[in-house]
Order: structure tokens, then sequence, then C-alpha cells
């Protein structure tokens, strides 16, 4: 295992950096695919390891203590707000799933943001206008219920996710994971060819959709399972240019028979790294999402009436 590198606290390394997604904490940036480094919350020691190039995903184990997520899962199951996943935020990717949102008054989440936000993003996105968290999505699949492929910046400039695995459950996968930082191939090629225009981006997500269809989680791009209660995924979903990674298409797989996942998502906005034109496309989308989360909400009012 390499030195220790990572901190609750900024840490800029000397050695020059590669260049990478926006946002992206200089120590895990420096990270080689397959190394791991050992880091330090306030409380306790975790480990962070690389597994894909593009997008930058690095696995976080033994990330939140187990009581951690404990009072997570409580918190999620007392808000009384746990509900389907399918009537909420526009989307119909998740499939019995239900969902609720903890903010940073709850047990645990404020103290989380930050510490969190000091560990993986970079400490000067930390310093720019409107850098901040969303409410942390806590995330119930019963068995057989999954997440289908999705991009998470879609509508918003979410530069950094991180999952938080609360109960040792579960698996998700990158489909278009690549672990050479590659840009000759023909994804990337297909988003080159469509620079230009606010609807360019919507034509090459659906061409990177349309591939990872034809993919096989354990076949194709990198699978993340998680080993035990508190273990953690972080990527990045824009370039070095602040353009939406196409390869962050990501999907929450099946979860097994009899068992239970309980996930936590945790976005992190930073506005000012994305680019203007990706900025004019998120917002024609989330005007968009807007407008089918209300009909998805009258259709399911209307069904419970
Ligand atoms: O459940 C999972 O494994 C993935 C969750 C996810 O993709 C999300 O919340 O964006």
């Amino acid at each position: 295992m390499r030195a220790i590198v990572l901190v609750a606290a900024h840490l800029r390394l000397s050695a020059a950096l590669t260049t990478g997604p926006v946002g992206v904490n200089a120590a895990l940036l420096s990270l080689p695919i397959g190394a791991e480094v050992e880091g330090f919350r306030s409380t306790h020691a975790f480990t962070a390891e690389r597994i894909s190039a593009r997008p930058a995903v690095f696995v976080l184990r033994n990330f939140l203590l187990p009581e951690e997520c404990e009072v997570l899962v409580a918190a999620a199951l007392e808000s009384g707000e746990l509900s389907p996943a399918e009537t909420s935020g526009g989307t119909d990717a998740r499939k019995r799933c239900d969902v609720c949102f903890l903010d940073g008054a709850a047990p645990v989440v404020g103290a989380l943001t930050r510490e969190v936000a000091h560990l993986l993003l970079d400490a000067d996105a930390l310093t720019l206008p409107g850098t901040g968290s969303e409410l942390l999505n806590v995330l119930r699949y019963e068995e057989n219920g999954e997440f289908l492929p999705h991009y998470d910046a879609t509508a918003s400039p979410r530069v950094l996710t991180v999952l938080y695995y609360l109960n040792g459950n579960g698996a998700t996968w990158f489909p278009l994971a690549v672990e050479e930082d590659s840009i000759d191939d023909s994804i990337d090629d297909s988003i080159d060819e469509s620079a230009g225009g606010v609807n360019s981006r919507v034509t090459s997500r659906a061409a990177a959709m349309e591939l990872a269809a034809a993919l096989e989680p354990h076949r194709d791009g990198c699978v993340f399972e998680a080993h035990s209660a508190g273990d953690a995924l972080a990527f990045f979903n824009f370039d070095e240019r602040g353009a939406a990674e196409a390869r962050a298409l990501h999907a929450g797989l099946p979860v097994a028979e009899g068992e239970t996942k309980w996930v936590a998502s945790h976005f992190f906005q930073v506005p000012a790294l994305v680019a203007p034109r990706e900025t004019r496309a998120m917002e024609t989308r989330a005007r968009r999402m807007k407008y089918v989360g209300e009909e998805t909400a009258r259709r399911a009012a209307a069904a419970a009436a």
C-alpha cells in the first residue's frame, strides 16, 4: 500500500498531476488504476482504490462506520417519507425501489457532507460560488429492485457522486468504463462529431445508452460490489473540459432474491467548473424533466384516487 495521501483537510501533492475530470481532489487524481491508498476521516481510516480511468471511479472501503450506516437507515425509516422512487424525480429508471431525502439537520448527514467535500473535491472547487451538496437520497431496493443505466448529471452540475452502501448489499455497474484514458474510441468520436448545439449532447448520450444496451455486467465495463456496510463509491461526471462524461453511465444491478439493498446517493454540484454549453443543455433538460415529473405525479395521484 502506498503512503497515506488522503487526509480530512486539503492536501496538495507536489508531484505533477495528470489531467482528469473537473473537481477531483488532487490526491485521488494522481492514483493509478488498481493502486490503493489509506485515507482518514475524522474518526477512522479507510482505503481508496481507483478502478476506472474514465469515468474516474474510486472504491472507498470502510468509508462509513457501521453505526453511521445504522443511523442513516434509521433516519430514513423514521422520516416516514420512504416512497416509491418511480413517482419522484421524473425518472422511471428505478424499479422496486423506495426513496427519501435527508437534509443536513439529519444525524450524520451534515458532518459527513463537509468531510466528504474536503476529502474528495479539489480544494479550489470548495471556494467556487455555487459549490454545494444536494439532500442525501436514501434508496431502499427490494429483491429484483434495480436502477437502470442512467446519468446523474443530466439536469444539474453534479460534478461528484458518492454512493454509500448502507447494509453491505448491492452492486453498481459502469458499462462504458475504461482503464485507459483513451479519447479515440467510438463513444468519444460520436461525442466529438456531435459538438456544437444544445441537443448534440442528448444525441451522444443516446448513442452511449444504445451502445450500453448491448453490453453485460461482469463482461463489459466495471462492476463494484459492496463487501460490508460502509463501503462507498465515488465518481466524477464531467471531463477535463467540463463536458459531460458519457462514460459515467451507470446502473444499480438487480438485487438478489431474498435481499434488500440500502444505498445513499450524495451529489455534489460545482456549477463553476461545468462548460457553459453544458450548463445551457442542463437547464433545458431540467425544464423538460420538471414537466415530466409533474406529469408523473399527476398520473400517480389519478391512479391513487
Ligand atoms: O443503487 C445503485 O447501485 C446505484 C444508485 C445510483 O446510480 C444513483 O443513485 O444515481
